[in-house]
């Protein structure tokens, strides 16, 4: 990417982060995601917190996140400690015209896809570079337990799934969780459904960034502006 594509793509983000803001209202329980995008809607949110008095609690997808958010002033709860999620405003790294995506290229998968499950309402902010036509040319990420995880490797490797262990500054990459990331290179995926249910029926993984059918709106930057894709009801 050279640098003209890279300060489009800031731009892009800080523009969807700072809109997103605008969707929650006081009294609100917020999820808050994990990412560069998400970065731009925490800034926002203190912001209306200090500027508009704005009132609403939050839960985090990640320690990174939680402590963005403390930065900011933002009251962050345990997730233990609320009862139903309102709105969870979330990045993504790759989503598909079925609205069903891959995550967790920053690593907070497994907190993303619980807290996705119990939010009453998820949006997605992406930008341009986020919207394929099939998913899978961005590696998707399994996470997996360390014990016996060259096993785990090697039985995703048979499965034709091309996996590598993430590695962060020459050591093995540690999730908020304690488990390891394999991401797979598969370049395409067929049938994210299927994939879904066989990865995470295998013993060792803990959980896969196949978000299916788990996002209701999806705010894409488009030129100047931003289109706003509703999920389609089945
Ligand atoms: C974190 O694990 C991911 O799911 C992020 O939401 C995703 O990688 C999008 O990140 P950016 O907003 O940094 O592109």
């Amino acid at each position: 990417m050279n640098d003209g594509e890279l300060d489009r793509r800031k731009a892009e983000k800080k523009r969807l982060g700072e809109f997103a803001a605008s969707f929650v209202k006081e009294g609100m329980t917020v999820g808050l995601g994990t990412g560069s995008t998400v970065a731009y809607l925490i800034e926002k949110l203190g912001k209306r917190i200090r500027e508009e008095h704005l009132s609403f609690q939050t839960v985090a997808t990640s320690e990174a996140t939680e402590a963005a958010a403390l930065r900011c002033r933002i009251p962050v709860s345990d997730l233990n400690d609320i009862s139903s999620i309102d709105l969870t405003i979330d990045g993504v790294d790759e989503f598909d015209p079925s609205l069903n995506g891959i995550k967790g290229g920053g690593g907070a998968l497994l907190r993303e896809k619980m807290v996705a499950s119990l939010s009453d309402y998820t949006i997605w902010i992406a930008d341009s570079a986020k919207a394929v036509n099939r998913l899978g040319a961005f590696p998707l990420p399994v996470e997996v337990i360390p014990f016996g995880y060259k096993h785990t490797i090697r039985i995703l490797s048979q499965m034709g799934c091309a996996p590598t262990c993430r590695m962060r500054d020459g050591r093995i990459y540690v999730t908020d969780g304690g488990h390891y990331i394999l991401d797979c290179h598969m370049r395409s995926i067929d049938d994210p459904k299927a994939l879904t249910v066989k990865l995470n029926s295998l013993p060792g993984v803990v959980e896969n960034g196949l978000f299916i059918d788990m996002v209701d709106e999806v705010l894409l930057a488009a030129g100047n502006g931003i289109d706003v894709l509703k999920k389609k009801k089945e």
